[in-house]
Parts: C-alpha cells; structure tokens; sequence
C-alpha cells in the first residue's frame, strides 16, 4: 500500500477533507476501523491541522490509518464531554478575537487563552475588532493591560479596514487560528484578508446551520497571506483540565516576582512573603491578578487540594 500524507481541512460524523501535501488535491478520509486509535481517550481525533498517514482506496477517497504527532494543540474543556477538546493543532499563532464594544469583551475568555497558548507554545495576537463604532472602556482598558505584558493589540475594523495590514502581517507564512464569542466578526476579518477562504467556510455553514451565517465547524484554508483556520464562536473557553502547580507559569509577568516569593511552591494566593501578591498595582496588574484567582478556582485538582 502507498501511504501518503494529508493534512485535516475540516471534518463532521468522522469524514473528514483531507488535503494530499504533494499534489494539493482534496480528498474524503474515513477511518479504516470504526475509530482512530490514538492511545487515549479523546473528543476530536482530528482537527483542523492535524496530519495523517492514509492510502488511496479509490478516486479521492482516503482510508485514514495514522494521525502523527502534534506539535501544539489549541483545546478547552469540553464541560459537556467532561473531555478536553482539541479545537486545532499545529498551529505558529492564535488570534483571540473580541469586540470593542459589542458583545463586550471578556477578558477572562482572553485570559484563559492566553494560559492556553503559553502553555502550548503558541504565539497569541489579540484583536479588538470594530473599532469603527468607538471603543468601550472596558476594551480600551485591557488592551492596554495586555500591550503592557508585551502581547501584540491590533485594532481593526471589517467597515474600515484599518489594522487589516496589520492582521496579515501576522499570517504570512504561518498558521494562525481565529478564536474567540460568536459574532465577534472572525469571518468577516477572514473574508476581508481573503474572499475564497470566506467563501469555502460559508458553503460549509450554510449546508449545515440552514441559511445562518455564524461559523458551525473549524476549517483550515491555505490563502495567498498563509494557512487560516476558522472556528465556531465560543461561548465557554474553560480550562478546568490544567494542573493547578502550573498555571502561574503561564501568567507571564509573575515570572519577574516568582523568584523573590519565600517558597517555592507559592502559589501567590495566600502565603506569606508572596512577592507578586506584595507587588499588586506595583508591576502586577490587578486585574489581571483576579483573573488569575478566578482561574485557579476553577481547575478541578485545585477544588480538591483546597478543600
Ligand atoms: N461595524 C462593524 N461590524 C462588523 C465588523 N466585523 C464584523 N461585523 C459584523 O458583525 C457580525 C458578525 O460577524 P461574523 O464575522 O459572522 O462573526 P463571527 O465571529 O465569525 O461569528 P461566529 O461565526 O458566530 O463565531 C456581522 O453582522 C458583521 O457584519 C466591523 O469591523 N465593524
Ligand atoms: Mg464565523
Ligand atoms: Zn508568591
């Protein structure tokens, strides 16, 4: 048999459109066996970025033996599944998309993102998005937070285009997953960097949410700017599944601190001699801080260890 790879575009009820490396045509993979053997239990096999090893069994179709291994994953807790979910894997950047005023931005969303990528090594962009109709205090605020971490804060607008220039800067010769609430404008920013990525990912919803326009599946798209994944507004990024010791590592400015707290293990909650808690609206942004506490109470071995 002739194993080829293919990289996932997208995928529903285990068919997945596969793309073949060399040539660059679109195939139909399915599994071989009733699932995909990947040595633990899982929500989403594949997703959008994965690469598989597959062989042709007749004209464009596909039997899927192999995923190979990820170099990252962007996943959340899957609260319904009690699962992690892996959203898409194999990514350079994720571009957390918020509005800056309606729907009002969530800043514990991009925060949880933000643990997510610093933990997976993916690089995060944070976008507030039309900017055409003003921004909210809130949004203006935060950005201002994240600019101060050193996270990258574009402002665009879909209506204006501006900040546009920016966005693709970012996706050249990269692979870049949007996330971020329904409605927040993903794909209008995606059908404005490029109008056949756009058109491919509205066939999709269309065929499968009868007529509405929101996003119902991931798909990645290679564009002329770079690989683009797209992916369903999300109301609930949780991140329950982290163990509790390391989410302090992915608060990035603690690091500065950390080194000065008394013990080790501080978990800069309630200990004594705690340098980042000592540091609050002196190099540690408050607010950042109570998301970190907010976090940290929802993760499930810390619900245990606390109690
Ligand atoms: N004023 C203004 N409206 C925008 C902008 N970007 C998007 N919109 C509007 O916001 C609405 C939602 O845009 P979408 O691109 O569908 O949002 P999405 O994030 O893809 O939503 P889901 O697919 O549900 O996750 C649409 O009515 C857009 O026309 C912008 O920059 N300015
Ligand atoms: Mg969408
Ligand atoms: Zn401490």
């Amino acid at each position: 048999m002739n194993y080829l790879e293919f990289e996932v575009i997208w995928g529903v009820n285990n068919i997945y459109s596969i793309l073949e490396l060399n040539s660059k045509l679109i195939y139909e993979g399915i599994f071989k066996g009733k699932v995909l053997e990947t040595g633990c239990k899982e929500y989403s096999p594949l997703v959008p970025g994965d690469i598989v090893l597959g062989y042709i069994y007749s004209s464009r179709k596909v039997y899927i033996d192999k995923r190979l291994s990820r170099k990252n994953i962007l996943w959340r807790y899957n609260k319904k599944a009690d699962l992690r979910q892996t959203i898409v894997s194999n990514i350079d950047n994720v571009l957390i998309v918020s509005s800056a005023n309606f729907p009002e931005m969530k800043n514990f969303f991009i925060d949880r993102v933000l643990v997510v990528a610093e933990e997976q090594n993916i690089v995060p962009i944070i976008v507030i998005n039309k900017i055409d109709k003003g921004i909210s205090q809130k949004a203006q605020e935060f950005s201002e937070i994240y600019e101060n971490l050193g996270y990258k804060v574009l402002k665009t607008s879909v209506k204006t285009s501006e900040g546009i220039k920016e966005v693709k800067e970012v996706l050249k010769n990269s692979r870049t997953s949007f996330i971020g609430q329904s409605g927040v404008g993903k794909s209008s920013l995606i059908n404005l960097i490029d109008s056949r990525a756009s058109q491919s990912v509205n066939e999709i919803s269309h065929k499968y949410s009868r007529g509405k326009h929101t996003t119902v599946y991931s798909i990645s798209f290679h564009s002329e700017s770079g690989i683009i994944v797209d992916t369903p507004g999300i109301k609930e990024f949780g991140i329950e599944t982290l163990p509790f010791e390391n989410l302090k590592y992915y608060f990035k400015e603690f690091e500065n601190f950390a080194s000065f707290c008394k013990y080790k293990s501080c978990l800069h909650v309630s200990e004594p001699y705690c340098s980042v808690t000592s540091s609050l609206d002196n190099g540690i942004s408050k607010l950042r801080y109570e998301s970190y506490l907010k976090i940290l109470s929802e993760l499930k071995n810390y619900k245990n260890y606390a109690r």
